[in-house]
């Protein structure tokens, strides 16, 4: 059905995070074109407002905003899967962040980036190695195997995290009733 409704886009602060060559920027520029773009380490950081499309069947357009501001709606944090030496530090910092009281409730949608090299961890070493089982219970996460560079995974992965946000908007919406 190419003929939908202009008011079922919705727009959606997402903000991506990881260590440094994690792969940021390749899932953003992925997201952004789908295309891979060489990398260069980024100083400062990248704000784009990208669009992209979500909704199995129906690919409803949905934009997607990244942005740097608080109040977003999902967190896409991103792991280098072959870096087992920096991945406590990876740990500690997506920890950091989910406590941070303006993230409370905040999805995070985890990627296990570069799945593609043969010597990166498993889905398991990396759930127990990131503690993501040690996140507040308020904390929606999901784990998302991927390979950015062809850009494996990452259209799952953001379903996932469309799915998170809509539950958690819901659940919001309710709760303010109740009040
Ligand atoms: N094999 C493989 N390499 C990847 C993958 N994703 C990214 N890379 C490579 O990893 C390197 C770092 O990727 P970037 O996207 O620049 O990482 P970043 O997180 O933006 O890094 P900073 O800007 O330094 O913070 C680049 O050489 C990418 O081509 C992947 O899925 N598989
Ligand atoms: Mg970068």
């Amino acid at each position: 059905d190419g003929n939908v409704p202009f008011s079922c886009s919705q727009s959606f602060h997402i903000v991506i995070l990881g260590l440094d060559c994690a792969g940021k920027t390749t899932v953003l520029y992925r997201l952004r074109f789908n295309e891979f773009v060489n990398t260069v380490p980024t100083k400062g950081f990248n704000a784009e407002k990208i669009k992209v499309s979500l909704g199995s069947k129906r690919q409803k357009l949905r934009p997607l905003w990244r942005s740097y501001t608080r109040c977003a709606d999902g967190i896409i944090f991103v792991v280098d899967s072959v870096d087992s030496e920096r991945i406590e530090e990876a740990k500690t910092e997506l920890h950091k962040i989910t406590r941070l009281a303006e993230n409370q409730g905040v999805p995070v949608l985890v990627v296990a980036n570069k799945q593609d090299l043969r010597n990166s961890l498993t889905l398991a070493e990396m759930e127990s190695m990131l503690a993501l089982g040690e996140l507040s219970m308020a904390t929606p996460w999901h784990l998302q195997p991927a390979c950015a560079i062809i850009g494996e995974g990452l259209q799952e992965g953001l379903e996932k995290l469309h799915a998170m946000i809509m539950k958690r908007r819901k659940t919001l919406r309710q709760q303010k009733k109740k009040r």
